[in-house]
C-alpha cells in the first residue's frame, strides 16, 4: 500500500494526480496564541509599525530606491513579520490592519488583523495557490467555508482572491486550543470533557447534516473563541474537507433562499471521486476505512472524535505505535485498550462513548446525532466519576512530548506521532507535539 504523507504537520495528504504533484493541499497552521508571547513581540512590532509608517512618509518625500531597499532588508532582519506583511494585497491592507502572525503552515499563514473602520478583530488566513489542483483545493475549502454558519464552526467574513493568493477573513478565536486549556487548568473532570465534546459533536452534527466531512478533526483544530470559562469551542481548518456523496440529494431539497449550491468546481472534492485514491488526514486520527481505501463518509470524523475523547480523558493516544505501518495495523485491528493511568478512574459510560466511536465498521459507528444523545453527554457525566483527571492527563501528555523530542530532538518532531498542542513559545514554530516528518516534505511510505 502506498501512502502519500506530507506537510510540516505530518498530515497524510491527498495523493498527487496523474498529471502532477498536488501543491496546495491544506492549510497547515501552527498557531502562536499565547498572550505572553504576543506581549513579548509587541514592543518589536510597535517599533516596526512605527517605522513602517515613517517609511511610507519617507518614500513620499522621495527617498532613493537604494535606501528603501536597505530599510526593507533591515526591517526583514529585525522583524520576521515584515516578510509576511509584504504578502498582503493592498486591497486587504486597505481594509484591514495586519497586526501579527499567529500561525504558519506550508502553504498558508494566519494573521491577527483589525478591520480599520469597525476596529473589529479578525483572523486572516493567506493561502498560496499553486497550479490547477491547488486552485481546486482552495475552491473546495472556500466552498465549504462559504456555506457554514454555526456557533461551533469557524465563520468566514469575507474573501479576497488574487491569481496566486486567497485571503480568508475569519472570526478570531483567542481562547487557545482544546488541549492547551486542559493543561492550563488545575482540574479536569469527566464533566469538563463532556462540555467540550458536546460542542464538537454539535458542530459535527451541523456539518454532517450539510453534507460536509471535515477529514482532519484533531485537538489542534478545536479552538476556544475566548479565554473565558464559558467560551464556545470552534471547529477550524477545512483544508481537507469534502462533500459527502449524498450531498447532491440534500441540496435538491434546500429551500433556503440564501443557500448557494456548490458549483461543479467546488464539488470537485466530493467523496465519490476520492475514496479510491485518496488518503488524507493526520495518521493517528485516520479511520480504518480510510486506510483500507474504502468509501469514506462522515463516519471518519466520528472515529476522529473517538480518538480525541480518548486523548481528552487520558492524555494519551489510543493508537500510539512508533512506526506508521504498526500504527496503521493497530488502527485496522481496533487495537486500543483502557489499561493504565487514569483509566481505572474513568466511568464505564465514558468508555462506552469511546467504544461507540472507535467502532471498526463505519455503519455501526455512532453518528454525531447519536453522540449528542449518548447518556454520558446528555447527563454531562452527572452519574460518572468526579475524579480529577488533570494530573494523569498532564503527565501522559508530558511523557509523550519528551519521548517525541528524544526521538527526534532537532526537528522537534518524530516520524511517528505526537499529540499536538501548537507551540506557544516561538512565533512560526512547528507544533510542539504535532505529527510531522522531519523534512516537512511529502513522503511516500510503503507498508
Ligand atoms: C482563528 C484563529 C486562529 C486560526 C484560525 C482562526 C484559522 C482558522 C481556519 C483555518 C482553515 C480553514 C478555516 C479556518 O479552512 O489562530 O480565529 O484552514
Amino acid at each position: 500500500m502506498v501512502f502519500i504523507m506530507g506537510s510540516s504537520s505530518g498530515k497524510v495528504l491527498p495523493e498527487p494526480s496523474k498529471n502532477g504533484y498536488f501543491c496546495l493541499i491544506s492549510s497547515v497552521v501552527n498557531f502562536k496564541k499565547q498572550e505572553t508571547v504576543r506581549e513579548a513581540c509587541k514592543e518589536k512590532q510597535q517599533a516596526w509599525l512605527w517605522r513602517g509608517r515613517s517609511d511610507r512618509g519617507a518614500s513620499r518625500e522621495g527617498i532613493s530606491e537604494g535606501v528603501k531597499e536597505s530599510v526593507h532588508l533591515e526591517e526583514q532582519m529585525t522583524n520576521p513579520n515584515a516578510k509576511f506583511r509584504a504578502k498582503f494585497d493592498p486591497r486587504v491592507t486597505a481594509r484591514y490592519d495586519i497586526k501579527a502572525l499567529i500561525g504558519r503552515g506550508s502553504f498558508s499563514r494566519v494573521v491577527r488583523a483589525e478591520h480599520r473602520r469597525t476596529r473589529q478583530p479578525f483572523a486572516i488566513k493567506l493561502l498560496e495557490v499553486k497550479g490547477q489542483e491547488g486552485h481546486e483545493a482552495c475552491q473546495a475549502e472556500l466552498g465549504v467555508l462559504r456555506r457554514v454558519n454555526h456557533t461551533n464552526v469557524i465563520r468566514l467574513a469575507e474573501v479576497f482572491e488574487t491569481q496566486h493568493r486567497v485571503y480568508l477573513v475569519l472570526e478570531l478565536a483567542t481562547g487557545g486550543e482544546l488541549l492547551e486549556r486542559v493543561v492550563a487548568r488545575g482540574t479536569f473532570r469527566e464533566r469538563d470533557a463532556t462540555k467540550a465534546l458536546m460542542m464538537v459533536s454539535s458542530g459535527l452534527h451541523y456539518l454532517h447534516t450539510l453534507g460536509v466531512i471535515h477529514r482532519d478533526l484533531k485537538p489542534e483544530n478545536l479552538l476556544y473563541y475566548h479565554p473565558g470559562q464559558d467560551s464556545r469551542l470552534i471547529i477550524t481548518d477545512f483544508g481537507l474537507a469534502c462533500w459527502e456523496n449524498k450531498t447532491a440529494l440534500s441540496f435538491q431539497n434546500r429551500d433556503d433562499a440564501n443557500f448557494h449550491m456548490p458549483s461543479d468546481a467546488e464539488k470537485s472534492r466530493q467523496v465519490k471521486d476520492w475514496p479510491v485514491r485518496t488518503l488524507c488526514g493526520t495518521p493517528e486520527y485516520l479511520a480504518p476505512e480510510m486506510l483500507e481505501r474504502r468509501p469514506c463518509s462522515s463516519a471518519v470524523d466520528m472515529w476522529a472524535l473517538g480518538v480525541i475523547t480518548y486523548i481528552l480523558l487520558s492524555g494519551s493516544l489510543p493508537f500510539d505505535q512508533s512506526s506508521r505501518p504498526r500504527l496503521f495495523r493497530a488502527i485496522l485491528r481496533g487495537g486500543y485498550s483502557f489499561h493504565g493511568d487514569p483509566w481505572k478512574s474513568v466511568s464505564a459510560l465514558a468508555k462506552s462513548f469511546i467504544d461507540r466511536l472507535l467502532t471498526l465498521e463505519p455503519e455501526h459507528r455512532m453518528s454525531a446525532e447519536e453522540a449528542l444523545k449518548h447518556p454520558w453527554l446528555v447527563s454531562m457525566a452527572a452519574c460518572s466519576s468526579n475524579k480529577n483527571l488533570h494530573r494523569s492527563i498532564s503527565r501522559n501528555l508530558q511523557r509523550r512530548a519528551s519521548r517525541a523530542s528524544s526521538r527526534c530532538p532537532s526537528s522537534g518532531s518524530t516520524p511517528g506521532s505526537r499529540i499536538s498542542m501548537r507551540s506557544g513559545s516561538r512565533p512560526n514554530s512547528r507544533p510542539r507535539f504535532g505529527v510531522s516528518n522531519s523534512s516537512g516534505q511529502c513522503l511516500k511510505i510503503a507498508t
